[in-house]
């Protein structure tokens, strides 16, 4: 008989969470099951085509180096193209020195639990809050403060409040960790009177800033926002982002851009982890931006996803009852829906999977305190057709169950 190898677990591991989206992934791979749930980008903005000759293009010039092992730093070319991308793009200096290839943002995140936080270790962030920041910084044991808010508004003066008397008591946090355009799972683009008042409390109480930025590139309407990283002139600002929305997440590609000390932190922790980031796809990512390919290939994808979010305010304004509201994004891929208090979305959640439609409960974004009433809807995914009818089959069960 095999032994039972749990008394020989670590702490960390006993407390490992399953990330709902991961899981409900299993669930949305059911015949019939409109998933409004993931955040996957439409498989029809895979630039598939280009990617094929791209990959030929590294089979002809450098196939001997894509099948080899990487420095742990990225491929050169890329880091500084990507260097090169984010002066011009995002505003802020920075070179190849700076820039570090990651497994995705996702690594970057879990990177950044590996550098800064210790057991025990506050981090901040302003709720809902991405889930898999949630989980990276979790599975390093770090613990979770909220900068509050009052009503839907960022309380700015409530977070410095709270620094001080968390101060007080000594448990004073290492970073802010922000997705502020876009953001998942609100969809809320961070004002820039409050991106610069975050970096002012930053100063003041000598935090770092982790700005998360996967979706700032997807903007279809309202004006570019420049990112905290571009405000910022401390070098106080470590910035990530990924070609998992803008090219394909199967890459499994995404950056870091910090000061190089910092930098070099994140190089040595992810030694650790995998020595490299996937070679070949850097060369084919590389080649992809190389052709001038990347830019025109945004357009097309902001041109999709408004046309997604046009069609599912529609659905929602014909299906939807009185009481529900949401915010209507000037990009990325996700709503927020608000319910009455009397309808609790983690219950609601089975009677909506026998509907076939599937969401994420809202206070699977909420680390310290349960939010029953609200749910994170998808829009970039499904056809037109299946948004459609997603959201009528979820205004069923949500008149159902008011
Ligand atoms: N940060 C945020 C805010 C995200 O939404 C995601 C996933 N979509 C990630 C990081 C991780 O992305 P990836 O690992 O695919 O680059
Ligand atoms: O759904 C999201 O928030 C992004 C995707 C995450 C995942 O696939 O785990």
């Amino acid at each position: 008989m095999a032994i039972e190898l749990d008394r020989f677990l670590a702490e960390r591991a006993r407390h490992l969470k399953a990330s709902e989206i991961r899981e409900l992934l299993k669930l949305t791979e059911r015949p019939g099951m409109i998933s409004l749930a993931g955040g996957l980008p439409n498989p029809a903005a895979f630039p598939v085509e280009i990617v094929k000759e791209c990959i030929d293009k590294v089979f002809e010039k450098d196939i001997d180096k894509a099948l080899q092992y990487g420095t742990t730093e990225g491929l050169t070319p890329l880091r500084a193209t990507l260097a090169e991308r984010m002066c011009e793009k995002y505003g802020f200096e920075c070179d190849q020195n700076n820039v570090l290839v990651t497994s995705g943002a996702q690594q970057a995140l879990f990177l950044t639990g590996l550098v800064f936080l210790d057991p025990g270790d506050v981090y901040m962030s302003i709720p809902p809050v991405y889930l898999g920041a949630i989980q990276a910084f979790h599975t390093v044991e770090g613990r979770f403060e909220a900068i509050p808010r009052i009503g839907m508004e960022v309380d700015l003066d409530g977070a410095r409040k709270k620094l001080d008397r968390m101060k007080g008591e000594g448990r004073y946090p290492k970073f802010i960790y922000t997705v502020p355009t876009f953001q998942n799972p609100s969809g809320e683009t961070m004002p820039l009177s409050e991106r610069k008042e975050l970096l002012d409390i930053a100063k003041e109480y000598d935090l770092i800033i982790i700005e998360d930025d996967p979706y700032g590139e997807i903007r279809f309407d309202g004006d570019h926002v420049p990112c905290i990283k571009a405000l910022d002139d401390e070098d106080r600002v470590i910035f990530m982002s990924t070609f998992s929305k803008i090219l394909a997440p199967g890459f499994r590609l995404g950056w870091v851009v910090a000061q190089r000390d910092t930098l070099r932190k994140y190089i040595l922790a992810k030694q650790s982890v995998d020595l490299c980031t996937n070679v070949f796809s850097q060369f084919v990512a590389n080649e992809y931006i190389a052709g001038g390919y990347l830019d025109r290939h945004i357009t097309s994808i902001q041109v999709l996803y408004k046309k997604k979010r046009d069609v599912m305010v529609k659905a929602l304004e014909d299906f939807m009852p009185e009481g529900i509201t949401w915010n209507s994004p000037e990009g990325g891929m996700f709503f927020w829906l608000r319910l009455p208090e009397c309808v609790n979305t983690r219950e609601l959640f089975d009677k909506a999977i026998e509907k076939n439609v599937a969401y994420v409960v809202g206070d699977a974004f909420y680390p310290d305190n349960d939010n029953f009433c609200s749910m994170r809807l998808n829009y970039s995914y499904a056809t037109d057709e299946n948004i459609r009818e997603g959201i009528k089959r979820l205004a069923e069960a949500i008149a159902e169950e008011m």
